[in-house]
């Protein structure tokens, strides 16, 4: 496939999951709007449909929560091939959506389609309209995620991370009990292999988390304290803190100067507190288990990705250093884990495989540091998997076999990004 083939390729995976106003990740595994999964999609139609870019975006934040809150996934039809469905949430929304978050990569997403657009007016209209919005979210984080204002905050189940059944939360989850979950039936396992898909007892804490939150009216004043699992992750971090620092930037550009001011506050703090969770044993970021009060050593992508944040030199070289060392001990890079650690898995989800999205931010993290001989490396294998076995929701590191749902959107999007 030479480049315009790809190109074009990608564009009618785009096409054939759009629903109008907004994008489902790939038809019937995952039938409604992702959060993140819209964010980053929009940066692919922005090359060739900036119209379509910002709607994305815009129905995403039109159903923000009256409290700041994004959500995870918004059910915009009823579609019986997805559990967990809206009615076991029962947040009680118009359009239902889900009580959770996924990662803020929407601010990068507007700064980035905004400062590249065509259409300048069009784009100075969204990004004052989406701004505020967004903003709101930010803020809804530190207040409602670090009640403590440590400057980084907490995932209150894994689904939030977008990591789903990443090694990270292995023993953090191991405290999450299952009793009264009751009976249920996964949808996933019927669309994707089931080795590679999250296992049984995982679902089964995935639902308790939602039980005991939805117990609680997904009031989010209760639901940090109240929760089990807290657990801070650089990744998610990162993200956050990059999006607050694009949208300090942007909103100074356009003169909304309190934005921009505590915007920028609010990234200060956060690369300041990244610092906190550096390993120098695994040249890494790590998480950090909040409720247990320590650091978590699990050598996951969750530690290379905080390179999307404007964290220090010497902590990319490291990070460079660390990548590098994962190119030795497989053919695609970046594993979401560590291939020589004994819980890697090269098929399952979180736990091995590589995902486009993830290479995309790391790469634009190293962008900004110059570290050019690892950026094309990391995206030559983009590209090499893409041909190898097409448009799949994740790949093995190792062998390229294309894993979980197929013809899938963000992954299509990363490659109209990465090809322009
Ligand atoms: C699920 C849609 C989502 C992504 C997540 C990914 C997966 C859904 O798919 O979660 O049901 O487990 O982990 O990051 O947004 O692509």
């Amino acid at each position: 496939m030479n480049h315009d083939e790809m190109i074009r390729h990608a564009r009618q995976v785009l096409s054939d999951n759009d629903r109008g106003a907004y994008t489902v990740p790939t038809h019937g595994l995952y039938p409604f709007q992702w959060n993140w999964d819209s964010a980053l999609s929009a940066l692919g139609f922005a090359h060739y449909d900036e119209p379509r870019a910002w709607t994305e975006i815009e129905t995403l934040l039109d159903h923000q929560w009256d409290d700041g809150m994004v959500p995870h996934i918004i059910f915009h039809a009823p579609d019986d091939g997805y559990f967990p469905g809206p009615e076991v949430w029962g947040t009680g929304r118009a359009v239902p959506t889900t009580g959770i978050t996924q990662p803020p990569v929407a601010g990068f997403a507007v700064r980035r389609i905004h400062d590249r657009a065509r259409d300048s007016a069009l784009a100075g209209r969204q990004a004052r309209a989406l701004l505020p919005k967004i903003h709101a979210w930010h803020q809804w984080f530190y207040r409602c995620r670090d009640p403590e204002g440590t400057g980084l905050v907490a995932l209150l189940h894994p689904w939030e991370s977008g990591r789903d059944n990443s090694v990270d939360w292995d023993d953090a989850f191991d405290r999450v009990p299952i009793d009264g979950v009751g009976e249920f039936t996964r949808r996933d396992t019927a669309h994707a292999n089931p080795a590679h898909r999250p296992t049984d007892g995982q679902y089964k804490r995935y639902i308790w988390l939602v039980q005991k939150f939805k117990s609680l009216g997904w009031d989010n004043t209760k639901l940090h304290d109240a929760s089990p699992f807290k657990v801070v992750d650089p990744g998610f971090n990162a993200i956050l803190i990059r999006a607050c620092e694009d949208v300090a930037d942007l909103a100074a550009r356009l003169g909304m100067e309190e934005i921009a001011k505590e915007s920028r506050a609010m990234a200060d703090k956060g690369v300041a507190a990244m610092e906190s969770l550096w390993s120098d044993e695994l040249g890494q970021y790590l998480c950090y288990d909040r409720a247990e009060g320590k650091l978590i050593p699990s050598a996951s992508i969750g530690g290379v990705l905080a390179a999307f944040a404007p964290i220090p030199k010497h902590r990319i070289t490291a990070l460079v250093r660390r990548i590098e060392e994962l190119g030795e001990v497989c053919n695609y890079l970046i594993p979401s884990h560590d291939p020589r650690a004994p819980e890697f898995d090269g098929l399952r989800y979180w736990r091995g495989p590589v995902w486009l999205i993830v290479n995309f931010m790391v790469a634009d993290g190293l962008q900004r540091a110059g570290e050019r001989e690892i950026i094309d490396r990391i995206m030559g294998d983009c590209l090499r998997l893409i041909e190898t076995s097409g448009f799949a929701e994740y790949h093995d590191p190792v062998t390229a076999e294309p894993c979980g749902g197929a013809h899938f959107t963000w992954t299509a999007a990363m490659i109209i990004e990465i090809l322009h």
